[in-house]
């Protein structure tokens, strides 16, 4: 088989890329290692940047989002059993935050690459790359038992943080940056109604804890906790009560408890590689970087990568142009060390941390208490919530 572009990875960052080469006339085959059916109910993301939906909507696969995405022009910090409302929309411009599950922006776009004729392959084995650094890449994996060959001009590596990409550059040619941090979030889903119908992130002497939601009656929640935490260690029982405490008194009227749908641990870390790319290798998304979750990024910054990428393939294909191949990972890293410095900002604000004592939590309080008062430095969270303008 042959084609323009060989994707490994039918995550956001894969299935987005295919989506906009296609729009742009260029061809490519997803290859996923995984069933149709896990990576569509694979529970992730939540919180789309006003780039991101701009982007989905504008490239045609935005019109579920626009009906079911609930747009949310504020969030809740709270700290000293208060909350404060951050008015990001206000601070921002008009720009706001969309809530709606990164699986459905998966089935979104698996449907529209579909209804396109392109390929996908799904439940593909020992995906290898080749001659990653000549003229001709190929992909190599097992469908069915019968080995297969994708011939292409470039390679995007798109299979996340565990994938194989990354894994294939040779040892010597990336530097990479990385920091685990020492707690993790226990995620729920629950089938009660969200506290409130703006995101609540708490700080709290027991620690962190976060209230999201995924529709008026699914509410989406994390609790700080050890990063070798076992969650069966965490009944429904003590689920609720523990966010009841860390909610603060304010806040127990409107905590209502429901099933529990889901749970797992989430580790916490910041890794870049850089360059993200190595010959006709180009690595997008949680392949090249991975952001603790506290400011939301990760889906984003994926997404924000592959429109760097598309833009770049473009001008190579239909003007001839290397140079914005050329630049692609100076043009992503930039983005992605301002996002990374964000993301580990708003983790080290709102969670409990071992090292440093009371000292670093009264810090932490008047660096809350300064956020919440001063329009200058609410003005820059928002900015960053909301998502940094794309630049090129
Ligand atoms: P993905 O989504 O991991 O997709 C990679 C795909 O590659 C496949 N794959 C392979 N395919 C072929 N061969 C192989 N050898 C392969 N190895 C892997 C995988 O099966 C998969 O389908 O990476 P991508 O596309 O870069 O997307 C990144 C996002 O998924 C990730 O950054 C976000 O989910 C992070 N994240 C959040 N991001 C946000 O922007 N907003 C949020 O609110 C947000 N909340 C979160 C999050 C991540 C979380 N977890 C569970 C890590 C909340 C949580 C709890
Ligand atoms: C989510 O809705 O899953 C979510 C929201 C905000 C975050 C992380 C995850 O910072």
């Amino acid at each position: 088989m042959r084609t323009q572009v060989a994707i490994v990875g039918a995550g956001p960052a894969g299935l987005m890329l295919s989506h906009l080469l296609h729009l742009r006339g260029i061809s490519s085959v997803v290859v996923e290692n995984q069933s149709r059916g896990h990576i569509e109910q694979r529970i992730r993301a939540g919180v789309l940047e006003q780039g991101t939906v701009d982007l989905l909507i504008e490239s045609g696969v935005g019109d579920r989002l626009r009906r079911e995405g609930l747009v949310h022009h504020g969030l809740e910090l709270r700290f000293g059993g208060r909350g404060h409302r951050i008015d990001l929309s206000g601070l921002a411009g008009g720009r706001s935050i969309t809530v709606y599950a990164q699986q459905e922006v998966v089935k979104d776009l698996i449907s529209a690459r579909l209804a396109a004729g392109g390929d996908i392959v799904f439940e593909a084995q020992g995906v290898s790359l080749h001659d990653i650094s000549g003229p001709a890449p190929r992909v190599r994996y097992r469908k069915d038992e019968v080995a297969r060959e994708i011939e292409c001009d470039f390679i995007a590596g798109c299979d996340g943080f565990h994938g194989i990409c990354r894994a294939s550059i040779p040892p010597g040619a990336l530097t990479a940056y990385d920091h685990v941090y020492p707690f993790a979030w226990l995620g729920i889903l629950a089938e009660a109604p969200p506290v409130s119908p703006e995101l609540i992130y708490c700080h709290h002497d027991r620690g962190f804890a976060l209230f999201a939601l995924r529709t008026p009656r699914l509410s989406r929640l994390y609790l700080q906790c050890r990063a070798d935490e076992d969650p069966a260690s965490w009944p429904e029982e003590r689920i609720w009560d523990e966010l009841r405490k860390r909610l603060g008194e304010n806040g127990n009227a409107a905590l209502q408890p429901g099933p529990m749908l889901q749970k797992g641990l989430t580790g916490m870390r910041s890794f870049v590689v850089e360059p993200m790319r190595q010959g006709r290798l180009f690595l997008a998304g949680d392949a090249a970087h991975i952001v603790p979750a506290t400011g939301a990024k990760g889906l984003n910054l994926a997404i924000a990568d592959v429109r760097v990428l598309a833009i770049a393939l473009e001008r190579h294909y239909r003007h001839g142009a290397p140079d914005a191949l050329e630049r692609y990972s100076d043009t992503c890293l930039r983005r992605v060390w301002r996002v990374q410095r964000f993301s580990a900002w708003m983790t080290s604000l709102l969670h409990l941390h071992e090292e440093g004592g009371k000292m670093r939590q009264r810090l932490q309080i008047a660096e809350l208490d300064y956020l919440t008062r001063s329009r200058a430095a609410a003005t820059a969270f928002a900015e960053n919530y909301v998502g940094l303008p794309f630049d090129d």
